[in-house]
């Protein structure tokens, strides 16, 4: 839990590594670096002012966690609801073979990878039109004359209230310049944000935001130099060596953990073997070895069309169990916890009745 729930979240990426120490992270820690949806809801309300470090669609979080329901994100769309496994697994089912024939465009009752390419980019676009929507509320929120601009400052007052400061106090001692008294934690969340701040702000950089600059800021997912931005910052947490690339060790070896037992190992040993399969077959496209920010800023680019190609042959490849390249209804109902993220049983039976 800590990771996730440690304020600094991707925004404090020079002290991640210290950070890694400190808590001295046991391997039970690890899964619950991918918090599952539900548990990002429930956690939303508390960080609503702080960028998110989770972002729909997205291929890694700020942190440099994969984003592990980045296949359910793209396939369920703003739908991702209702495949909980007490949804009553009939009813999930025939949601599923929906979603399959609106995926299916030429009706032939198989999903090639092209349709799924294309699927992706429409349910990426949904959660984009999402993200505008929760920013425009936000923004109303540290907007609160509503003149079209938001200043550090009045982001800062609100920012430090959501931390359990007192707005009026807090707001008093910014006008009147006098010392936060912040600990040195939200100090350099502060520091952090502040950087992103000024990279949201186009020119002149009066650190005034408005509602579009606004929403780069906290999502930078659709923004060319925000994306470029979040890339760097990834970048500079994993890079050992100071090349501003990363090898495949580079890759594999975020967050430093121990092992202290076979379960443990067995977790270790899944985290390894996902990054490395990511980082070999998805991120580093001409296969040298080396991850470039060119190859990670198109990998995390979710409006990138060779990426979503890319994506969508991996995605049929996991199911494709006859290989013949195409997804057929069955396969999907077999595989429906990797679309869905829950188990949808008696799949053989049903396929008939429900599709
Ligand atoms: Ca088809
Ligand atoms: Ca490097
Ligand atoms: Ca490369
Ligand atoms: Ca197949």
């Amino acid at each position: 839990m800590a990771s996730r729930q440690a304020p600094l979240g991707g925004l404090a990426p020079r002290c991640l590594w210290l950070l890694g120490a400190v808590l001295v992270m046991d391997v039970s820690a690890r899964p619950a670096n991918h918090s599952s949806a539900r548990e990002r809801a429930a956690n939303r309300e508390e960080n609503e002012m702080l960028p998110p470090d989770h972002l729909n669609g997205v291929k890694l979080e700020m942190d440099g966690h994969l984003n592990r329901d980045f296949h359910q994100e793209v396939f369920l769309g703003k739908d991702a609801g209702g495949f909980e496994e007490d949804a009553g697994p009939r009813r999930s089912r025939r949601k599923l073979m929906l979603i399959f024939s609106k995926v299916d465009l030429n009706t032939d009752r198989r999903i090639s990878a092209k349709e799924m390419q294309h699927w992706i980019m429409e349910k990426t676009a949904e959660h984009f039109q999402e993200a505008i929507a929760e920013s425009r509320a936000h923004f109303r929120a540290v907007d609160p004359d509503g003149d079209g601009h938001v200043s550090w400052d009045e982001y800062k007052v609100k920012f430090l209230a959501s931390k359990g400061h007192d707005e009026r106090e807090v707001a008093d001692k910014i006008k009147n310049k006098w010392d936060l008294n912040v600990d040195e934690e939200t100090q350099e969340v502060l520091e952090n944000l502040k950087d992103r701040w000024y990279q949201a702000d186009n020119p002149p950089p009066d650190l005034l935001l408005t509602e579009s600059e606004f929403l780069s800021f906290l999502h930078p997912e659709h923004s060319r130099g925000m994306l470029q931005f979040m890339v760097k910052e990834i970048i500079r947490d994993l890079d050992q060596d100071g090349d501003k690339k990363l090898s495949l060790s580079e890759f594999i070896s975020l967050p430093v953990g121990t092992v202290e037992n076979q379960q443990g190992q067995d977790v270790d040993d899944g985290w390894v073997r996902d990054r490395k399969r990511e980082f070999e077959e998805l991120i580093d496209a001409n296969h040298d070895g080396i991850v470039t920010m060119a190859e990670l800023e198109d990998y995390m680019d979710p409006m990138n069309e060779f990426s979503a190609l890319n994506e969508a042959k991996q995605m049929i490849a996991i199911a494709d169990e006859n290989q013949n390249h195409f997804l057929e209804p069955e396969e999907v109902l077999k595989y429906s916890e990797f679309f869905t993220g829950s188990k949808l049983v008696d799949y053989a039976r049903s396929v008939h009745e429900e599709f």
